[in-house]
Protein backbone atom coordinates (compact mmCIF):
# COMPACT_ATOMS: atom_id res chain seq x y z
CA UNK A 1 0.00 0.00 0.00
CA UNK A 2 1.11 3.60 -0.21
CA UNK A 3 1.20 5.63 2.85
CA UNK A 4 -1.81 7.57 1.48
CA UNK A 5 -4.07 4.20 2.32
CA UNK A 6 -3.61 5.24 5.59
CA UNK A 7 -6.32 7.48 5.86
CA UNK A 8 -8.96 4.73 5.40
CA UNK A 9 -7.20 1.96 7.74
CA UNK A 10 -8.91 1.85 10.80
CA UNK A 11 -7.02 -1.58 12.06
CA UNK A 12 -4.08 -0.87 14.98
CA UNK A 13 -2.75 1.99 16.49
CA UNK A 14 -1.17 3.43 13.14
CA UNK A 15 -3.92 1.54 10.96
CA UNK A 16 -1.02 -0.18 8.71
CA UNK A 17 1.17 3.12 8.22
CA UNK A 18 5.01 1.91 9.74
CA UNK A 19 6.44 5.34 10.80
CA UNK A 20 8.78 5.04 7.55
CA UNK A 21 5.58 5.61 5.19
CA UNK A 22 4.52 8.29 7.62
CA UNK A 23 7.64 9.79 6.98
CA UNK A 24 7.40 9.62 3.02
CA UNK A 25 4.31 10.41 3.43
CA UNK A 26 5.35 14.20 4.82
CA UNK A 27 8.14 14.06 2.43
CA UNK A 28 6.45 13.82 -0.51
CA UNK A 29 4.21 16.85 1.17
CA UNK A 30 7.13 19.16 1.45
CA UNK A 31 8.84 17.53 -1.84
CA UNK A 32 5.52 18.46 -3.82
CA UNK A 33 4.21 21.71 -1.81
CA UNK A 34 1.22 19.78 -1.18
CA UNK A 35 -1.13 20.06 1.77
CA UNK A 36 -1.77 16.72 3.78
CA UNK A 37 -4.59 16.10 6.24
CA UNK A 38 -2.80 16.25 9.92
CA UNK A 39 -1.89 12.83 11.37
CA UNK A 40 -2.86 12.91 14.28
CA UNK A 41 -6.57 13.07 13.27
CA UNK A 42 -5.75 9.52 11.38
CA UNK A 43 -3.48 7.94 13.68
CA UNK A 44 -1.55 7.60 16.59
CA UNK A 45 1.48 8.80 17.37
CA UNK A 46 3.55 9.56 20.28
CA UNK A 47 6.03 12.17 20.59
CA UNK A 48 9.43 9.84 20.07
CA UNK A 49 7.89 8.13 17.01
CA UNK A 50 7.09 12.04 15.97
CA UNK A 51 10.93 12.67 16.00
CA UNK A 52 11.73 9.35 14.99
CA UNK A 53 9.50 10.19 11.69
CA UNK A 54 11.45 13.77 11.06
CA UNK A 55 14.79 11.98 11.21
CA UNK A 56 13.31 9.01 8.51
CA UNK A 57 12.17 12.12 6.30
CA UNK A 58 15.02 14.54 6.26
CA UNK A 59 17.06 10.79 5.89
CA UNK A 60 15.17 10.93 2.56
CA UNK A 61 16.13 14.88 1.68
CA UNK A 62 19.83 13.20 2.47
CA UNK A 63 19.20 10.52 -0.12
CA UNK A 64 18.41 12.80 -2.28
CA UNK A 65 21.46 14.62 -1.97
CA UNK A 66 21.28 17.26 0.20
CA UNK A 67 23.41 18.17 3.09
CA UNK A 68 22.39 18.89 6.95
CA UNK A 69 23.88 22.09 7.75
CA UNK A 70 21.85 22.47 11.49
CA UNK A 71 19.02 22.73 13.44
CA UNK A 72 16.07 25.18 14.50
CA UNK A 73 14.24 25.44 17.49
CA UNK A 74 10.81 26.19 17.48
CA UNK A 75 8.19 27.50 20.35
CA UNK A 76 11.01 29.27 22.12
CA UNK A 77 8.79 32.68 22.42
CA UNK A 78 5.73 33.08 24.12
CA UNK A 79 4.29 35.05 20.93
CA UNK A 80 4.86 31.83 18.66
CA UNK A 81 3.31 29.75 21.53
CA UNK A 82 0.65 31.87 21.37
CA UNK A 83 0.01 32.08 17.77
CA UNK A 84 0.12 28.32 17.25
CA UNK A 85 -1.22 26.74 20.33
CA UNK A 86 1.51 24.78 21.24
CA UNK A 87 3.72 25.65 24.10
CA UNK A 88 6.19 22.74 23.90
CA UNK A 89 9.96 23.62 22.92
CA UNK A 90 10.27 21.61 19.93
CA UNK A 91 13.18 21.03 16.99
CA UNK A 92 14.15 20.04 13.26
CA UNK A 93 16.49 19.99 11.09
CA UNK A 94 18.39 22.13 8.31
CA UNK A 95 19.51 21.40 4.97
CA UNK A 96 21.54 23.52 2.65
CA UNK A 97 18.90 23.04 0.33
CA UNK A 98 16.65 25.25 2.31
CA UNK A 99 19.10 28.33 2.29
CA UNK A 100 18.17 31.15 0.55
CA UNK A 101 20.77 33.52 -0.34
CA UNK A 102 20.93 37.49 1.96
CA UNK A 103 18.76 39.57 -0.75
CA UNK A 104 17.67 36.42 -2.69
CA UNK A 105 14.32 35.12 -4.21
CA UNK A 106 11.54 32.92 -3.02
CA UNK A 107 9.74 30.64 -5.30
CA UNK A 108 6.09 30.81 -3.79
CA UNK A 109 4.83 27.87 -6.08
CA UNK A 110 7.53 25.22 -3.87
CA UNK A 111 5.33 25.97 -0.52
CA UNK A 112 2.12 25.50 0.69
CA UNK A 113 1.17 28.45 2.70
CA UNK A 114 4.37 29.81 3.81
CA UNK A 115 5.23 32.17 6.74
CA UNK A 116 8.11 34.28 7.68
CA UNK A 117 9.90 35.00 11.35
CA UNK A 118 12.24 37.03 12.77
CA UNK A 119 15.34 35.57 14.22
CA UNK A 120 18.91 34.89 15.32
CA UNK A 121 21.00 32.50 13.99
CA UNK A 122 24.10 30.45 15.82
CA UNK A 123 27.55 29.35 13.75
CA UNK A 124 29.15 26.93 15.88
CA UNK A 125 32.83 26.51 16.13
CA UNK A 126 32.98 23.63 19.04
CA UNK A 127 30.49 20.63 19.24
CA UNK A 128 27.58 20.95 21.76
CA UNK A 129 24.94 18.33 23.02
CA UNK A 130 24.35 17.47 26.63
CA UNK A 131 23.76 19.51 29.26
CA UNK A 132 25.52 22.97 29.37
CA UNK A 133 26.03 25.99 30.89
CA UNK A 134 25.04 29.54 28.76
CA UNK A 135 28.74 30.29 29.00
CA UNK A 136 29.50 26.40 27.81
CA UNK A 137 27.37 28.03 24.75
CA UNK A 138 28.32 31.15 23.84
CA UNK A 139 31.91 29.83 24.03
CA UNK A 140 31.23 26.44 21.45
CA UNK A 141 29.80 29.74 19.13
CA UNK A 142 32.07 31.38 16.18
CA UNK A 143 29.18 33.67 14.90
CA UNK A 144 25.71 35.27 15.14
CA UNK A 145 23.54 36.69 12.11
CA UNK A 146 20.05 38.03 12.16
CA UNK A 147 17.90 35.48 10.07
CA UNK A 148 14.37 35.26 8.31
CA UNK A 149 12.91 31.72 8.43
CA UNK A 150 10.37 30.43 6.03
CA UNK A 151 7.98 28.45 7.55
CA UNK A 152 5.60 26.21 5.61
CA UNK A 153 3.09 23.86 7.55
CA UNK A 154 2.56 20.89 5.26
CA UNK A 155 -0.84 20.10 6.93
CA UNK A 156 -4.14 21.82 5.71
CA UNK A 157 -4.81 25.27 6.82
CA UNK A 158 -1.32 25.56 9.06
CA UNK A 159 -2.81 23.93 11.93
CA UNK A 160 -1.33 20.67 13.67
CA UNK A 161 -0.42 19.03 16.97
CA UNK A 162 2.55 18.82 18.71
CA UNK A 163 3.46 15.98 17.45
CA UNK A 164 2.16 16.63 13.96
CA UNK A 165 4.45 19.65 13.54
CA UNK A 166 7.51 17.72 14.88
CA UNK A 167 6.81 14.95 12.53
CA UNK A 168 6.69 17.40 9.94
CA UNK A 169 10.26 18.91 10.75
CA UNK A 170 8.50 21.35 12.71
CA UNK A 171 7.85 23.54 9.69
CA UNK A 172 10.88 24.23 8.19
CA UNK A 173 11.43 25.17 4.72
CA UNK A 174 13.52 28.04 4.37
CA UNK A 175 15.98 30.78 5.86
CA UNK A 176 17.74 33.50 4.89
CA UNK A 177 21.13 34.50 7.09
CA UNK A 178 22.51 37.54 7.32
CA UNK A 179 25.89 39.09 7.96
CA UNK A 180 27.97 37.08 10.29
CA UNK A 181 29.26 39.35 13.79
CA UNK A 182 31.55 38.21 16.65
CA UNK A 183 30.45 36.03 19.22
CA UNK A 184 31.65 38.41 22.10
CA UNK A 185 28.02 40.84 21.13
CA UNK A 186 25.44 40.79 24.02
CA UNK A 187 22.49 39.72 21.91
CA UNK A 188 20.41 39.58 25.27
CA UNK A 189 18.31 42.39 24.57
CA UNK A 190 18.43 43.58 20.82
CA UNK A 191 15.49 45.09 18.83
CA UNK A 192 14.98 42.93 16.17
CA UNK A 193 11.93 44.88 13.58
CA UNK A 194 10.51 43.08 10.52
CA UNK A 195 9.07 44.94 7.62
CA UNK A 196 7.27 43.63 4.26
CA UNK A 197 7.39 46.29 1.37
CA UNK A 198 9.21 48.96 3.64
CA UNK A 199 6.35 49.11 6.34
CA UNK A 200 6.95 47.68 9.97
CA UNK A 201 5.52 44.29 10.39
CA UNK A 202 6.95 43.29 13.42
CA UNK A 203 8.45 44.72 16.67
CA UNK A 204 10.63 42.49 19.08
CA UNK A 205 13.48 42.21 20.93
CA UNK A 206 15.84 39.29 20.94
CA UNK A 207 15.18 38.56 25.22
CA UNK A 208 11.33 37.47 23.59
CA UNK A 209 13.49 33.95 22.94
CA UNK A 210 13.62 32.73 26.51
CA UNK A 211 15.03 35.64 27.30
CA UNK A 212 18.19 35.22 25.87
CA UNK A 213 18.82 33.78 22.44
CA UNK A 214 21.72 31.73 23.62
CA UNK A 215 19.04 29.74 26.05
CA UNK A 216 18.06 28.81 22.77
CA UNK A 217 21.18 27.21 22.56
CA UNK A 218 21.36 25.60 25.66
CA UNK A 219 18.40 24.14 24.98
CA UNK A 220 18.96 23.27 21.73
CA UNK A 221 22.18 21.01 23.16
CA UNK A 222 19.79 19.57 25.81
CA UNK A 223 17.38 18.44 22.96
CA UNK A 224 19.78 16.85 20.40
CA UNK A 225 21.61 15.30 23.36
CA UNK A 226 18.61 13.41 24.71
CA UNK A 227 18.18 12.00 20.76
CA UNK A 228 22.00 11.49 20.21
CA UNK A 229 22.63 14.16 18.59
CA UNK A 230 25.14 17.11 18.55
CA UNK A 231 25.58 20.61 16.81
CA UNK A 232 28.67 20.46 15.06
CA UNK A 233 31.43 23.13 14.01
CA UNK A 234 30.42 24.97 10.82
CA UNK A 235 26.70 24.22 11.53
CA UNK A 236 24.37 26.39 12.81
CA UNK A 237 21.31 27.06 14.97
CA UNK A 238 18.12 28.80 14.09
CA UNK A 239 17.43 30.32 17.90
CA UNK A 240 13.24 30.33 17.41
CA UNK A 241 11.03 33.83 16.22
CA UNK A 242 11.00 36.68 18.18
CA UNK A 243 7.62 37.49 17.48
CA UNK A 244 4.64 35.78 15.65
CA UNK A 245 4.92 34.71 11.73
CA UNK A 246 3.67 36.77 8.96
CA UNK A 247 2.27 35.18 5.61
CA UNK A 248 4.28 35.36 2.80
CA UNK A 249 2.52 36.94 -0.67
CA UNK A 250 4.25 37.23 -4.31
CA UNK A 251 5.67 40.79 -4.80
CA UNK A 252 6.67 41.11 -1.39
CA UNK A 253 10.25 42.36 0.17
CA UNK A 254 10.60 41.13 3.67
CA UNK A 255 13.36 42.26 5.47
CA UNK A 256 14.59 41.94 8.96
CA UNK A 257 16.72 44.62 10.91
CA UNK A 258 18.58 43.50 14.36
CA UNK A 259 20.47 45.98 16.24
CA UNK A 260 24.12 45.83 16.40
CA UNK A 261 24.18 43.11 14.11
CA UNK A 262 22.38 44.45 10.95
CA UNK A 263 19.83 43.20 8.36
CA UNK A 264 18.57 40.75 5.84
CA UNK A 265 16.16 40.49 3.04
CA UNK A 266 14.09 38.39 0.39
CA UNK A 267 11.95 38.88 -1.79
CA UNK A 268 8.76 36.83 -2.85
CA UNK A 269 8.46 36.07 -6.65
CA UNK A 270 5.01 36.79 -7.58
CA UNK A 271 2.89 33.62 -8.73
CA UNK A 272 2.15 33.17 -12.27
CA UNK A 273 -1.62 33.76 -13.74
CA UNK A 274 -2.62 30.37 -13.76
CA UNK A 275 -2.08 29.42 -10.31
C1 LIG B 1 6.33 25.64 14.02
C2 LIG B 1 7.73 26.17 14.02
C3 LIG B 1 8.01 27.14 15.13
C4 LIG B 1 9.60 29.01 15.85
O1 LIG B 1 10.53 29.76 15.51
O2 LIG B 1 9.00 29.16 16.90
C5 LIG B 1 9.24 27.94 14.89
C6 LIG B 1 5.34 26.58 13.36
O3 LIG B 1 5.05 27.65 13.90
O4 LIG B 1 4.83 26.22 12.29
O5 LIG B 1 9.94 27.77 13.92
MG1 LIG C 1 11.23 29.50 13.53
Amino acid sequence: MSAYDLNDNQCGPYGDASLEQLAFLVDEAARTACAIEQLSRRVHVTLPDAYEIQRQSIALRVMRGERLTGFKMGFTSKAKMHQMGVDDLIWGRLTDAMGIDDGGDLVLQNYVHPRVEPEICFLMKKPLSGKVTLLEALAAVEAIAPALEIIDSRYEAFRFSLQDVVADNCSSSGFVIGPWSKPDMDVSNLGMVMSVNGRDASLGSSAAILGHPARSLVAAARCLGEAGESLLPGQILLAGAATEAVALQGGQTIRLDVDQLGSTAFTVMAANHDD
